[in-house]
């Protein structure tokens, strides 16, 4: 049958199914001539209409079903960031496990593994997805895949390695506490000084969390000089709102509602790690 002729028949019959066919047969007598002849070419071979309409739909089905899996949407994502070497890695088999490599590799790749937290022994435990992000500058904003379905954030900094790398770190920081899906979802991070276990050499919480605020706060000021700059027409970098007292981790809680909790842990010996498994729980609660 032509289909001129198959839009008139159906035009008159009008059941259900009829529709769907008439649809699909309008759709692409509008579309274009190969169009037209493929539609006689399956005729040809005994397709029927609603054949063709039913593997469409199957087809966008399944689309819309792996674009909904690969946002990701009811994520219970927890992310692992910071720069290069800090223990993200390590902390990831770790929180795993309960146990750690016996040498790492800098990743060049996200790595995510959904589980139970390896301390999490309680039958009602419900699994998360732990994300482990590469440090290395040109793979870290791979975070932002799942910026939209995480429910927390652990940023990793190396307690021994800090000064030489501060202003690095913090630009990483700035970054992340920046972002509007952080901005607008208040999303909790735990700020972990990591490497406690090299005694004396590591730096303590207060002395990397002040470091950092100190640095944050100078940031803070080039970026918004260079907004003024650029007569405010980018997106506000800003931490805190224009005229609020140096920066703190305290007074951006106070602002914006991001909390961001400090942790002292050793992610290769496990000591301190309870706390960042309390952080991962408290953002995705069984
Ligand atoms: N002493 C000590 N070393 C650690 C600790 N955590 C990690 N390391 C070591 O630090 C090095 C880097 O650890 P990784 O876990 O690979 O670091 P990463 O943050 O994943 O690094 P990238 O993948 O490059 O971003 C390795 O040699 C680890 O064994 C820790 O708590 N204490
Ligand atoms: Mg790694």
């Amino acid at each position: 049958c032509s289909l001129d002729d198959f839009i008139a028949t159906h035009v008159q019959a009008c059941s259900s199914d009829d529709l769907v066919a008439l649809n699909l047969a309008c759709s692409i007598r509008s579309m274009s001539p190969d169009m037209e002849e493929a539609w006689h070419s399956l005729f040809g071979s005994g397709v029927q209409p609603f054949h063709i309409a039913f593997t469409i739909l199957a087809v966008i089905g399944l689309i819309f079903i792996i674009s909904v899996a690969r946002s990701r949407p009811n994520g219970r994502n927890i992310l692992i960031l910071g720069p290069t070497g800090s223990g993200k890695t390590t902390l990831f088999h770790r929180l795993q496990y309960g146990s750690t490599l016996n040498g790492t590799v800098a990743s060049m790749e996200p790595r995510e593994v959904t589980t139970n937290l390896a301390s999490d022994k309680s039958p009602a435990a419900r699994p998360v997805n732990l994300v482990d992000i590469p440090g290395h500058p040109r793979v870290r904003d791979t975070w932002l895949a799942w910026e939209k379905s995480a429910q927390g954030i652990v940023f990793l900094v190396d307690a021994v390695d800090f000064l030489p790398h501060k202003s690095a770190i913090a630009e990483q920081l700035y970054d992340v506490l920046t972002h509007p899906s952080v901005v607008g979802r208040r999303l909790p991070i735990l700020l972990v000084c990591n490497k406690s276990d090299m005694g004396v050499k590591a730096h303590s919480v207060d002395f990397i969390r002040k470091r950092l605020e100190k640095e944050l706060d100078l940031l803070q000021t080039t970026r918004s000089a260079l907004e003024d700059v650029g007569g405010g027409r980018a997106a506000s970098t800003r931490l805190l709102p224009p005229g609020a007292q140096a920066f703190t981790l305290a007074a951006l809680q106070a602002a914006t509602g991001i909390e961001v909790g400090t942790a002292s842990a050793s992610a290769q010996e496990g000591d301190g790690v309870g706390l960042v498994e309390a952080f991962v729980r408290r953002c995705a609660p069984a």
